[in-house]
């Protein structure tokens, strides 16, 4: 009993952080989609935490993504020049995107109320 004990828990440990890294191989956030369609846009409200328009790159605080299964999350969008500079670091946004692979490209973005 004594010996079998810790190799018992080392095989459910195992078996469990399998399984949590099948649910959330997040990063860079390819993962989401299977429940997506390719193309789908997909709406989120967020906090900008920082911009760079001329890289066209914007990284965001973004709550849940619900057509994604996506937790809330920081993490960075592509994003068109024009629509960078109509926001600022530490705004409220509401945005829609759309994924592709590994990534994630506003298609809209305004400020929230
Ligand atoms: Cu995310």
């Amino acid at each position: 009993m004594k010996k079998t004990l810790p190799l018992t828990l080392a095989i459910i440990l195992s078996l469990g952080a399998g399984a949590a890294c099948a649910d959330s191989v997040m990063p860079g956030m390819d993962m989401g989609g299977q429940q997506a369609k390719p193309g789908a846009s997909h709406q989120a409200v967020g906090v900008v935490k920082k911009v760079d328009a001329k890289a066209g790159k914007i990284t965001l605080a973004h709550g849940a993504v619900k057509s994604l299964n996506w937790p809330p999350m920081t993490m960075p969008f592509r994003i068109s020049r024009g629509q960078a500079e109509t926001v600022r670091a530490g705004q409220r946004v509401n945005f829609e995107f759309v994924v592709s692979g590994m990534d994630a490209t506003i298609t809209k973005i305004e400020p929230a109320h």
